[in-house]
């Protein structure tokens, strides 16, 4: 294989551990904490899980190691969306696991939760492993959405167990798949498999996140890729002086990622879905807004600015949902062949508005005809409007461009209006993973033998006082059903760990709302530069904005 020198360079990086991780297997042992309760639902939730519930959170310590010796055979799976760092959790499990004991076995099941239910694995060796030290991407056994959920599933992996004898399943991913693995947990504990189920907290969208949880591991490096290039198009910005960018970022539902580069690159504008929602805002209103920072810079000649759109916005504003509700009653079942059929645009439109209320003509009226025809014409396989391929930055460009005309026809707005759009998603995703990154992720899948091999199920891996320097880290365990609650999920109750959306009382939040005023009317943009590997602690371990203020004491 043909690598880059940063590769090459990188997979000679030692990723730092928890203090308490350092001093070998034999100097680790289990610190009990208090035995725990999920956040909400409990009488509901520990019927669920009666083998799983109620257990006690732990930590590790520097102490003589008294975990049973056994062979250890652990599966694990990479599930979901690909998140930076995820090789070095395969490889901080892969060490611990081998370094306690050498004939212990890692397979790795490929492309997702699939792997496990057809049996598509490798197992992993040192030189095998080598090739994916401190690199980005999942392709190490691949990744994949299979949601693995249902008995029929649980009955198949327990088959797959038995037949390498899988001592235990370590499943990375995000707050869905960790809701999955407590869940197996549960089914293989009830059913006295000896099969133990750990999970590790992974997604760029940092919504996996609660009280224990301090960050999902990705999101460091992701926003830092994603600041890097926004500060580079701040500063080109800054030196042309002719375009406003309005960049749509990655991050399904919440605005964590949009927020925590807008805290690194202060741009002009930086929607926040959360706040869309709680002000219920309309489309026109969040178009005023940045018409009002667009007008205010180019009537003194600045006819330059960027914006930062979360992919998840159109989500948040109210009378957007009740429009995408509306459409997807409108060509419920056979209604889409009778749509389909009609032979032009314009009728279309005249079915259309045929049947969507009065106040939700008046938003798809609005709508530029590209993102009109987007929401009618590609539907997922249920039928209904992908909304998350909507081009929001087009769309917000579209919109505001209309509002300053009206404002010069009013003569309140003198300026020039020329934009350019992005959307950085995937180039964030398989990012070399920053030191943090690195570090975080060896500790985690490291962490988690440690649990196996101490004999905990339903856990997630959890390394905490992540804003402090690695060696301060503490690594332990915390049973993933004291993160869940009961939500209503496809008509239905299921006990779930609850999605963290931005907090607007949050630290990160109330920073950006003190400063944004200055932010929309100025040029103060932040140039962070490219991730740095090699050099000061200062300028290479640093955390993200949001973890720094949120620990700040
Ligand atoms: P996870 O929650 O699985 O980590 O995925 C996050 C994400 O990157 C979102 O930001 C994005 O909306 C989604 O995955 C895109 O995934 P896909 O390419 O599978 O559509």
């Amino acid at each position: 294989m043909t690598i880059s020198t940063l590769q090459k360079a990188r997979y000679s990086y030692n990723p730092k551990l928890p203090g308490m991780l350092r001093n070998g297997i034999a100097e680790i042992c289990v610190k009990n904490g208090a035995p725990t309760e999920s956040v909400a639902d409990q009488e509901k939730i520990k019927a669920l899980f009666p083998n799983t519930y109620g257990k006690n959170e732990i930590t590790f310590q520097k102490g003589a190691n008294t975990s049973t010796a056994k062979k250890q055979v652990v599966g694990v799976i990479l599930s979901g969306g690909q998140a930076p760092g995820g090789h070095n959790v395969v490889c901080g499990l892969y060490d611990a696991l081998k370094a306690t004991d050498k004939d212990n076995v890692l397979l790795g099941f490929k492309g997702g939760p699939s792997g496990l239910i057809e049996d598509d694995y490798i197992e992993m060796t040192d030189e095998f492993i080598d090739q994916y030290r401190n690199t980005g991407g999942f392709d190490i056994i691949g990744s994949g959405r299979t949601k693995l959920e249902t008995v029929p599933q649980f009955e198949i992996v327990t088959e797959v167990a038995k037949k390498h004898g899988l001592t235990a399943i370590v499943i990375i991913g995000g707050d869905d798949s960790n809701t999955n693995a407590a869940v197996l947990a549960e089914y293989m504990a009830a059913h006295n498999t000896g099969v133990q189920v750990i999970g590790c907290p992974k997604t760029i969208d940092g919504d996996l996140k609660n009280e224990d949880i301090e960050t999902s591991f990705g999101f460091d490096t992701a926003t830092k890729t994603y600041s890097e290039v926004i500060g580079n198009i701040e500063r080109d910005a800054n030196s042309a002086k002719k375009y406003w960018h309005f960049i749509k970022l990655m991050g399904r539902s919440a605005s964590h990622v949009t927020l925590e580069c807008a805290l690194q690159t202060q741009p002009n504008i930086c929607l926040v879905g959360e706040e869309v929602a709680a002000k219920k805002q309309s489309l026109s209103e969040i178009a005023d807004q940045i018409a009002d920072s667009v007008a205010v810079r180019g009537n003194r000649g600045d006819n330059f600015g960027v914006a930062l759109i979360p992919e998840g916005i159109v989500e948040f504003v109210p009378e957007f949902s009740k429009l995408i509700a509306e459409i997807n009653e409108l060509l419920a079942g056979e209604k889409t062949e009778q749509f389909n059929a009609l032979p032009s645009w314009d009728d279309k439109y005249a079915f259309i508005e045929k049947g969507l209320t009065a106040e939700s003509m008046a938003v798809f009226s609005i709508l530029p005809v590209g993102i009109q025809q987007q929401l009618f014409l590609e539907r997922d396989p249920h039928g209904n409007v992908q909304v998350s391929l909507i081009e929001s930055e087009k769309l917000f460009a579209e919109l505001v461009k209309n509002k300053l005309a009206e404002r010069a026809a009013a003569g309140t707005y003198t300026g020039k209006f020329s934009t350019l759009t992005h959307f950085f998603g995937y180039e964030g995703r398989c990012a070399f993973p920053s030191n943090f990154d690195s570090d975080y992720c060896y500790s985690l899948g490291y962490n988690a033998f440690m649990l196996i091999q101490y004999g905990f199920t339903g856990y997630l891996s959890k390394v905490s006082n992540l804003s402090a320097p690695a060696e301060e880290w503490v690594a332990g365990g915390m049973p993933i059903t004291k993160m869940m609650n009961i939500e209503r999920r496809n008509g239905e109750d299921k006990p779930v760990i609850r999605k963290a959306l931005v907090e607007l009382d949050g630290a990160p939040f109330k920073y950006f709302a003190e400063h944004r005023a200055k932010w929309a009317d100025e040029t103060c943009f932040l140039y962070p530069g490219a991730i740095q590997y090699y050099g000061p602690a200062e300028v290479c371990d640093a955390t993200t904005k949001t973890l720094a203020l949120e620990q700040a004491k």
